[in-house]
């Protein structure tokens, strides 16, 4: 296949020959073709430009009706076209290049570029859907100010939007209006946005630090207006947090979201024009879970975030892709633990990334936070780009501490405002601000996989001294046999025998380690008898670490930590051995026994009614079988299945009773509100309903019927659904799933929900029900949405059903990726992911998913997309 070919280096980065200072368009939009028009004002870079040719790319399914340079129309002897490239070989030092294409948004399924959501135009040009607009050099080192002019159908598109401010509008005798939007700040075109239709909005208004009153829009659909409040709320904290803790005010007078159905990610941070899946923005209690009121608020601030970290300085490059969203998720990360529970959020953080980052880390297309190559960059809008990078982040912030990262983080905007940089400006700039030598800690820029960690420890009574001795090592991956040592912020305490934290340095009762070297040992004198440690606290570094901990003492940890999250850390560590254990017997065919201790020790978290009860809750939930999975060295689907749902019958028949005070204790009065303390106890509750339901007793299912019943949001009636769904209860299962149905078919985001919670049923025959959902009238293949809901929920969050035996999961993703391949590239590709893990499986498994990878390797018509995933999982 020639798209080996096609592989992008980042050691190949070249300055742009051209830049363009200033981009005007104009979109005539119509129901079938929409024509483009673009003005761009062209002139050399300093640094070898002139003479040299110009480029630009464009998708194939862009038609070029027209193109000319400084008003001389381009002849195709003129240019070249190799791929997506269009080469003008000879152009003077500076010139206007107008372009005029043709495009199909209504057919445009792909939903890159400009395209259709239930009606309306929208947009999605991060990392190169521009090309699928117009012909342009879309990299994001070429910045140019926009101003763009929409026009559309007035009775059909009222609302007409783009970047930055609106300058002129005015409307002609055919029914068509038009308005024109400028934007003062240069860009690349990855956050150009555009929108047009029938929308509604909610208005509010911000003041920002410096006086200036911002205004802000949240438009969506009218029969989703009641849903909007909570983002807005969300984004003016967000507004206030980064002016509090990074001194970055707004910047624009305005600053707009809109909501829209069909959309392959999250959000986008175009500027000034926010473009949002409506999963991601909207939310109403009676319509979205705890979950998704957080995800709301995480989204919003992380989309503002990026003004400062992302467009006001951006990427050099996709290579450098990290810069923005390592840096930005840390940022949103930091927000939420400051309106939420800090610890809660660090467990949830730490729990995605040990699953699924680790795994991927672990996997055919592991690669280091910079990638040094790439076939198509919409693969790498990954775990390990957003969370690992984010990691890396707080470790900086962790080795600077607060004061100097806030420095570092000052110098990094003023010295690089209006530019784009990359990541090694970044640390440099970090550097500058606090003095610290950071050129070891920049492996963990161009090292892929995780490190690990390996501890052992001596004491001497005598001498009253402690030493901790510590081994790093990192796996191979792609392309990296070997790897350097890291350099890697280990925070740590010890505590004595009854559980008080020992005073180690200046006072301080957690100290943060460098470990540098590959065998390193550190020493602790004055320790008055054998302490126990307590590693990686608050998990100061994103590494496998493992400690020869004896389950007492796991136990010991879970009562006296002083660190929340390693308290949380200690209950899932005692519950891994445990469960690991287990399989192992299960294997052998030895009946199953649970230590007691676990039970034990979950009985007196439950009884201490001083916790937290959203950490209670955390506490209490067992590591998922994703986790297990990671953890294993051959996945065993059917044992880890089988003793995860052993340990939580019996850990449900051992607390019952306590399960069940807990659970009556938690019940919340009033009205619905998504404050932490809410939440925490609306999880507690669930979580003790979803151990009692493990009991298979009827009289829970009663229970849980009735939580069904009397609930007055969303997340107490989806819980208490799942459980019941889930059930060895068919005929209540079946009614219930009717019911739900039922009453919220008019809301396409429950009904996500719905599919999800069929999809990812562990019993028998789901496949089947998966299979007849697809044909069901709510459910639209060219939706994302309802994609990840129903085929990522079967076959990302349903091991014991994809995995079944007989490969019918994975035949059945075949499948599906066939089909999607061309419609979606993205979310086919995306979809991928259970099948490119086969190497952590039996023989049997693997032949069976590497038949499927081969046999949508050998057809035609491949997608970078889903070309660079398959032929990576194969390699
Ligand atoms: N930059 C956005 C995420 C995003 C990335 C790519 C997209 O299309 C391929 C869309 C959105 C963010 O970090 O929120
Ligand atoms: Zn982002």
């Amino acid at each position: 296949m020639s798209q080996e070919l096609n592989e992008i280096f980042l050691k190949d980065y070249q300055a742009p020959r051209y830049l363009i200072e200033s981009t005007d368009m104009h979109f005539e939009l119509h129901e079938q073709d929409t024509l483009v028009r673009t003005r761009m004002q062209v002139t050399a870079n300093v640094d070898g430009g002139a003479g040299a040719a110009f480029e630009l790319f464009g998708h194939e399914d862009v038609e070029l009706c027209r193109i000319a340079i400084n008003d001389q129309v381009l002849s195709e002897k003129d240019y070249q076209r190799q791929g997506e490239k269009l080469i003008v070989k000879s152009v003077p030092a500076s010139f206007l290049c107008e372009t005029l294409t043709r495009i199909q948004p209504q057919d445009n399924t792909a939903l890159e570029g400009l395209y259709k959501s239930d009606g309306m135009f929208c947009t999605q040009c991060e990392a190169e859907g521009f090309r699928r607009i117009t012909f342009y050099p879309d990299r994001p080192d070429v910045m140019s100010v926009f101003r763009t002019t929409v026009e559309a159908d007035k009775a059909l598109y009222p609302v007409l939007l783009s970047n930055g401010n609106p300058v002129e509008q005015g409307e002609s005798d055919d029914g068509r209006h038009w308005i024109t939007w400028e934007d003062p700040f240069p860009k690349p075109a990855y956050l150009f946005a555009l929108v047009a239709g029938d929308l509604e909005y909610i208005e509010d208004s911000y003041p920002t630090m410096s006086d200036r009153d911002v205004k802000l829009l949240i438009y969506g659909e009218a029969k989703d207006l009641d849903k909007l409040e909570y983002a807005m709320a969300s984004l003016k904290n967000a507004m206030r947090w980064d002016e509090e803790v990074y001194g970055r005010e707004y910047d624009l007078d305005i600053y707009m979201i809109v909501a829209v159905d069909f959309f392959n990610m999250g959000a986008m941070e175009n500027k000034g024009l926010n473009i949002f899946n409506t999963s991601c923005v909207l939310a109403h209690p009676k319509t979205t879970t705890d979950a998704g009121f957080q995800r709301v608020e995480g989204v919003v601030a992380h989309e503002y975030f990026h003004n400062w970290s992302g467009n006001r300085v951006t990427c050099r490059d996709w290579f450098q892709l990290s810069l923005k969203e390592g840096f930005t998720v840390f940022r949103d990360a930091e927000f939420s633990a400051d309106m939420n529970s800090r610890t809660v959020k660090r467990v949830e953080d730490v729990a995605l990334l040990r699953t699924a980052q680790f795994a991927e880390d672990a996997g055919p297309m592991a690669h280091p936070i910079r990638p040094a190559s790439f076939i198509e960059i919409s693969n790498f809008y990954t775990l390990t780009i957003y969370e690992k990078g984010a990691e890396v982040v707080r470790m900086i912030h962790t080795l600077l501490g607060e004061e100097q990262f806030r420095a570092g983080s000052d110098l990094y905007f003023e010295r690089h405002d209006g530019q784009a940089v990359t990541t090694d400006d970044f640390v440099a700039a970090m550097e500058d601000a606090s003095g610290r030598d950071l050129s070891q800690f920049r492996l963990w820029y161009s090292q892929a996989g995780t490190p690990e960690l390996k501890f052992s420890d001596e004491y001497d009574p005598q001498a009253h001294r402690y030493v901790l001795h510590v081994q790093q090592s990192c796996p191979a991956s792609p392309g990296q046999a070997t790897k350097e040592p890291m350099h890697i912020p280990l925070a740590m305490g010890l505590l004595d025998q009854q559980g008080n934290d020992l005073t180690l340095v200046n006072g301080e009762t957690t100290l943060v380690l460098d470990v540098t070297e590959a065998e390193q040992s550190f020493t602790f004198e004055n320790i008055q008898s054998r302490p126990v440690p307590s590693l990686l606290r608050g998990f100061s570094a994103p590494v496998k670490s493992h400690y020869p901990y004896q389950r007492d003492e796991l136990v010991f940890l879970m009562a006296n930590d002083s660190d929340g999250f390693s308290r949380w850390d200690a209950a899932q560590k005692l519950a891994v051995d445990i469960m690991q254990s287990l399989i192992h017997d299960h294997q052998n065919g030895v009946a199953l026994t649970l230590d007691p201790r676990l039970v034990d020790a979950f009985r007196a978290i439950l009884e201490d009614s001083t916790l937290d009860k959203a950490m209670v809750a955390k506490v209490l939930t067992l590591p998922s079988e994703a986790y297990l999975s990671e953890l294993a060295t051959e996945i065993d689907v059917d044992a880890i299945h089988h003793v995860r749902n052993f340990v939580r019958k019996e850990l449900a028949q051992g607390l019952e009773s306590i399960l069940l005070s807990v659970y009556e204790a938690c019940e919340l009065a009033g009205e619905y509100s998504p404050d932490a303390a809410s939440i925490a106890r609306r999880s507690l509750r669930n979580l003790c309903l979803s151990y009692l339901m493990a009991t298979e007793e009827a009289r829970y299912l009663a229970l849980a019927e009735e939580q069904y019943v009397n609930a007055d949001n969303m997340t107490d009636q989806s819980a208490a659904l799942s459980m019941v769904a889930h059930s060895r209860f068919k005929q209540a299962a079946h009614k219930l799933l009717e019911r739900f149905y039922k009453q919220w078919q008019d809301e396409a985001l429950v009904v996500n929900q719905w599919f999800a919670i069929q999809a990812t049923n562990p019993e028998p025959g789901t496949l089947a029900d998966v299979e007849a959902l697809m044909q069901h009238p709510a459910f639209d293949m060219k939706n994302p949405n309802k994609l990840r809901a129903l085929l990522g929920g079967f076959c990302g969050q349903n091991a014991i059903n994809f995995h079944m035996a007989d490969g019918s999961g994975y035949r059945f993703l075949g499948d599906r990726i066939l089909e999607l391949n061309k419609q979606n590239p993205q979310v086919a590709s995306r979809m991928l992911t259970p099948l490119t893990r086969w190497k952590k499986y039996g023989e049997a498994r693997q032949q069976q998913m590497k038949a499927q990878l081969q046999r949508i390797l050998d057809s035609d018509g491949l997608s970078k997309d889903v070309y660079e995933v398959v032929s990576k999982s194969l390699a």
